[in-house]
């Protein structure tokens, strides 16, 4: 394979929701450029970026999917997203790696929810897009419809670039209105089209189309637009480049169409890609930060081959066989096979032995990759998923996507004692692909947790255990994340002390605590002036804290977002242990939390539901019902779009409801979005139920 430079790449994001034809639109695209001998299908569990067994099996795709296709001199770098609602945040982490998006709607259902989430992404990372009516030949298919339903949701700058010929079983074809030509598709062939003039019954409305295209194009170009007045029209050349400035600025979002399961309209999509989409170095340079996590000093990075190499991974598989693959975007810079890259994060060097470019599974080596490519690497040690590698002198650290919170927490029983001796190991391989998947154990009851985006996530990972290493777990009933914190100041002793036979054990401690920001965690201050505790118990007595905030004090749930204060206490030459200050600061927490207010978290959500208007009424009803607040609704087409917010205990069940209250035809996407307390009353049946369930939370086990 050989190498691209970055004025040839296209880096695209596929996205839209689940089932609008991303995965085998990227099949077409792949066929048609000659990737693929044959056009692969989802359907028959073929295709190049769904090749995971959970993929083919479910149908679905559940993590970015990354292959290529060599098109008119341009190597086009797809990234096939998924669109279920639980899987979508897998799409935002691949956008970093993307300069353009292209957004799939289905002809029959124009925009559902996760279209305007995935558009709201391209948004945060301001790249240029487009979108694709695709399922052009399905039944109920209605290209006017679909069209509507986009300008609805994104505004006037959404503008066809393409006409359907038919739709439904008729559709076989486009017009391209830039040109002016019609593509001809043969089914299922191999989606290169035969160019005509446009069909004598389409001329008036390709016309039509046309004009508001060159308008469009023109506007705000004044001497396009002298152009247009005296000619009418532009010649095709302007319209091209004016067309390409339009995208770039993002004054337009052309509308394309396709069948991709017939492989109708690839062809042009490709062009499209190659012609008007933005190179990786269109925009010249990327902001970091001097420091990892996003602090420190901003600090910007030349997109260009003549810049210190640094590439950003964006993107980890854990293979059976091959191991671990790490996907990266070379963001400066130019990778060589071989070479060995500083990774800053974590302070050590990594060799890049045979690199590569994916094509889904499938990798190909490379000589080099430049600023801008994407590629994969194998068996890097000590690397995960948001680190940035380099040039050892010229560190910079990228910003990585925020995973939302898990939003569901399920308890899970190996099977077997082998199983639960194998659990660990195979889910940490899991975590390592998977950054919103949470693995703990709860402190009271022993029970293995794992927490996710929601029920189908959990489900997914119970099957790799199964298929990939061999672990069988049950799931026990879904539980929600409750946490636990303060609302008042206390201050409080925590005293230690035994006398058994031979030596004691002797340690006290004070602090003081008070409650900190949502979301800040526990903060531990060591104030301790003239050695009333020597500094190498001060650990202890935090190690000891800790575990008690993570133990729980009302409930069982972690304590959170608090602030304690080490700032006296008293010890004893002989006596004092690391032990006996881990107890005291134990028991300088637990009597700190008596005074302190404690009071109990839930998890409230953020949701979308899209559903037809006639249903508005009951949709809001049923929020209201589960302490929900809606905060607004909109219009699109026949469809209404409600947002709101709902705590995530009274949701467990809501797929099922919205699906009987609306026959099936409603869609919603539901993430986390902050903590709040439980209102009193119920806080108290869930801190009796938990009792009940665990045991009054234990008491300082001697240890
Ligand atoms: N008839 C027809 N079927 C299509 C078309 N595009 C996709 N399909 C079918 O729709 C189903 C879903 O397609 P996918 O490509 O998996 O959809 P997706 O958008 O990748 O879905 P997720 O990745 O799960 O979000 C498959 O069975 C496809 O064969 C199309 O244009 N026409
Ligand atoms: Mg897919």
């Amino acid at each position: 394979m050989k190498a691209y430079s970055g004025e040839a790449i296209r880096n695209v994001a596929i996205l839209g929701h689940i089932h609008t034809g991303k995965t085998q639109l990227t099949s077409a695209l792949l066929h048609t450029a000659g990737m693929t001998p044959k056009l692969t299908k989802v359907a028959e569990g073929n295709t190049v970026t769904d090749w995971d067994e959970e993929e083919i099996a479910k149908k679905i795709s559940i993590s970015t999917g990354v292959a290529y296709a060599e098109w008119q001199n341009t190597k086009i770098n797809l990234l096939d997203t998924p669109g279920d609602s639980t899987f979508v945040s897998e799409a935002k982490a691949s956008m970093i790696a993307a300069d353009s998006a292209l957004i799939l709607v289905d002809a029959a259902a124009g925009v559902q929810v996760v279209t305007e989430k995935v558009w709201d992404y391209a948004t945060e990372y301001d790249i240029p897009r487009a979108f694709v009516i695709n399922w052009m030949d399905r039944e109920h298919a209605n290209f006017a419809r679909a069209l509507a339903s986009l300008e609805q949701a994104f505004g006037r700058k959404v503008l066809p670039i393409h006409l359907p010929i038919g739709q439904e079983k008729s559709f076989r074809g486009l017009v391209d209105l830039v040109t002016m030509k019609a593509h001809v598709y043969v089914p299922d062939g191999d989606g290169k089209a035969k160019i005509e003039e446009i069909p004598a019954e389409m001329a008036a409305e390709a016309d039509a189309a046309h004009a508001k295209l060159v308008e469009m194009i023109a506007e705000g170009d004044d001497a396009l637009m002298e152009e247009f007045f005296d000619k009418g029209t532009l010649p095709e050349d302007d319209l091209h480049e004016g067309l390409h400035q339009a995208i770039m600025t993002e004054k337009v979002f052309p509308v394309m169409v396709s069948s991709a399961l017939h492989n109708a309209g690839s062809e042009a999509i490709l062009s499209f890609l190659s012609k008007m989409m933005p190179s990786p170095l269109y925009h010249g340079k990327t902001t970091g930060t001097s420091e990892p996590g996003g602090k420190g000093n901003e600090s910007e990075r030349k997109t260009a081959d003549s810049a210190p190499v640094s590439v950003f991974v964006f993107k980890t598989v854990v293979d059976l066989f091959a191991g671990r693959i790490s996907f990266f975007k070379v963001m400066s810079g130019i990778v060589k096979n071989d070479a060995t890259l500083q990774n800053y994060v974590r302070n050590s060097p990594e060799r890049f032995q045979h690199l590569q470019v994916m094509q889904g599974k499938t990798a190909a080596s490379v000589p080099e990759l430049h600023a801008g490519d994407i590629g994969a690497v194998a068996k890097l040690r000590d690397t995960f998923t948001g680190d940035t590698l380099g040039d050892k002198t010229a560190s910079i650290f990228y910003r990585t996507a925020r995973i939302p919170e898990p939003s569901i927490t399920f308890a899970i029983e190996p099977k077997t004692r082998a199983d639960e001796d194998k659990i660990g190991q195979s889910i940490h391989r899991l975590l390592e692909e998977d950054l919103a998947l949470r693995f703990s154990r709860d402190a009271q009851t022993k029970e293995f947790l794992l927490s996710g985006s929601g029920q189908k996530h959990i489900e997914v990972v119970v099957s790799k255990l199964h298929n990939r290493y061999h672990v069988d777990l049950t799931l026990k009933p879904p539980k929600v994340p409750y946490r636990e914190t303060i609302r008042g100041k206390a201050d409080a002793e925590g005293k230690h002390k035994k006398q058994t036979g031979g030596r004691g054990q002797f340690g006290v401690c004070r602090i003081r605590m008070e409650p900190l920001p949502r979301g800040t965690g526990v903060e531990f201050v060591d104030d301790i002036f003239g050695g009333s505790i020597p500094k190498n118990f001060i650990p202890a007595v935090e190690k000891g804290l800790r575990d008690a905030a993570e133990r729980g004090f009302l409930a069982g749930f972690p304590v959170t977002d608090f602030r304690a204060v080490l700032y006296d206490g008293k010890y004893h030459d002989v006596d004092s242990s690391e032990m006996a200050f881990k107890i005291a600061g134990s028991l300088a927490f637990k009597e700190s939390m008596k005074a302190a207010r404690p009071s109990l978290l839930e998890p409230i959500m953020n949701l979308e539901v899209y559903a037809p208007e006639q249903f508005l009424g009951d949709i809001v009803g049923d929020l209201s019902g589960r302490r929900g607040r809606v905060s607004g609704n909109e219009t699109r087409g026949t469809n209404i779009i409600v947002k709101g917010q709902a705590p995530l205990a009274e949701l467990l069940s809501y797929a099922n409801t919205l699906t009987s209250m609306t026959q099936g035809r409603a869609s919603y996407a539901m993430e986390f979005s902050h903590y709040d307390y439980v209102p009193a009353e119920l806080a108290q049946k869930i801190i009796d139920l938990a009792k009940k369930e665990r045991g009054a939370p234990v008491e300082e086990e001697e240890e």
